[in-house]
């Protein structure tokens, strides 16, 4: 396939005929589904783009343990603790598959964790909303794992080999993630009238943001043209929301709860629900770090480096000594 036919959503991609011979025969390769390999030439600009991908997906991960691990002290039982301590031990474990997938391209992972510490690189604007109801917690295995998996199901066929490798993994956990929200919003929906309200009430303010999940709209997406014709990225934006909101709406329904917008509405048509905008201002408010927990979370990622120094110096002085010991021992 021609990398121009690709679907038009952001900046123009180079055309075939304007390749050198070497980038051609890369995207030749993409177009025949062959996966790219760290050692194989790859363009600048691909290396790049799954650089900033695959980095900020890690950061999201590790950054992503913050709200949930809110609620592991306050857990409403045992067996809930349990499951929500696993489940924020595997965001923990996503992000190291993650930041291993983004150091075969030559970024260190000290370099990564500089820029997420000083602010300068992104990671998903979902985790700059509090916790603030057990709800909560249900909201978030079912909405933004769930999202996370509509989005990430699709990277597991992505053209670099150790992104889409580690996303088969993912994706599988994030599947056990996603119906163990589900479970806490069923028992809520079942349970007492106030539960109910509060499931409603975590529904009304987890929805936009996980629509947001998915990026900009594809007018104003800047990466995904040039992504989607070096299949790093195969769906846009707005295809993937869309996705999302047909399967979630009827979930929805069936825990007997309402998507906080009048404008949802099963389009026979299209065969898909409209629904209506995103408040977009809110979206480049909460990147540009105008969220509401965007200064905690980064105060806490810094508090948890510092508080780990004497770990790190800790295991740098075994190697040291170890070091010396096996070259004397030679
Ligand atoms: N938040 O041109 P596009 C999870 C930025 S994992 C913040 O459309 P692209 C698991 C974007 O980076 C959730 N920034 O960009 C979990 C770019 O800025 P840049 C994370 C956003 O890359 C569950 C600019 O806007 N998942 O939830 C967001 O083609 C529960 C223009 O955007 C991934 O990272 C946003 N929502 O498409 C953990 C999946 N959206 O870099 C714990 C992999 C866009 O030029 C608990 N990533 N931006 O400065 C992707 O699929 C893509 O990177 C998109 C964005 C779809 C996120």
């Amino acid at each position: 396939m021609y990398a121009q036919q690709v679907k038009s959503t952001g900046a123009r991609v180079k055309s075939l005929e304007e390749m050198d011979a070497q980038e051609r025969a890369f995207q030749e390769r993409i177009d025949a589904g062959i996966k790219i390999e760290p050692k194989d030439w790859m363009p600048e600009g691909y290396r790049k783009t799954l650089i900033r991908q695959i980095s900020q997906h890690a950061h999201s991960e590790i950054v992503g343990q913050l709200p949930e691990g809110n609620w592991i002290t306050s857990a409403p039982t045992l067996d809930r603790k349990a499951i929500l301590i696993a489940k924020v031990q595997d965001e923990a474990g996503h992000g190291l598959y993650l930041y291993c997938a983004a150091e075969t391209l030559g970024v260190s992972r000290d370099q990564m964790t500089k820029d997420l510490l000083s602010g300068k690189a992104k990671y998903s604007s979902i985790f700059n909303y509090p916790t603030l109801t057990w709800a909560d917690i249900g909201a978030i295995g079912w909405l933004v794992d769930g999202a996370a998996i509509m989005n990430q199901v699709p990277l597991q066929r992505c053209s670099f080999g150790p992104y889409s490798r580690a996303m088969i993994r993912v994706c599988k956990e994030e599947s056990f993630h996603q119906r163990q929200g589900y479970d806490i919003m069923m028992k809520l929906c079942d349970g007492t009238v106030e539960q109910k309200e509060m499931a409603q009430d975590a529904l009304n303010r987890w929805w936009w943001p996980s629509l947001m999940m998915f990026g900009p709209s594809d007018n104003d997406s800047v990466h995904s043209a040039q992504s989607m014709a070096w299949k790093i990225k195969q769906d846009s934006n707005d295809e993937l929301r869309q996705k999302f909101v047909d399967q979630t709406v009827p979930q929805a329904d069936y825990l007997g709860l309402k998507p906080p917008d009048p404008d949802i509405k099963w389009n026979e048509a299209r065969g898909a629900y409209d629904f209506g905008e995103v408040d977009w201002e809110e979206f480049f408010r909460v990147v540009k770090g105008g969220g509401p927990c965007n200064k905690e979370r980064l105060a806490a990622r810094n508090k948890a480096w510092d508080d780990g120094a004497w770990f790190r110096d800790g295991l740098m002085a075994y190697a040291a000594t170890r070091d010396a010991r096996k070259v004397a021992a030679e």
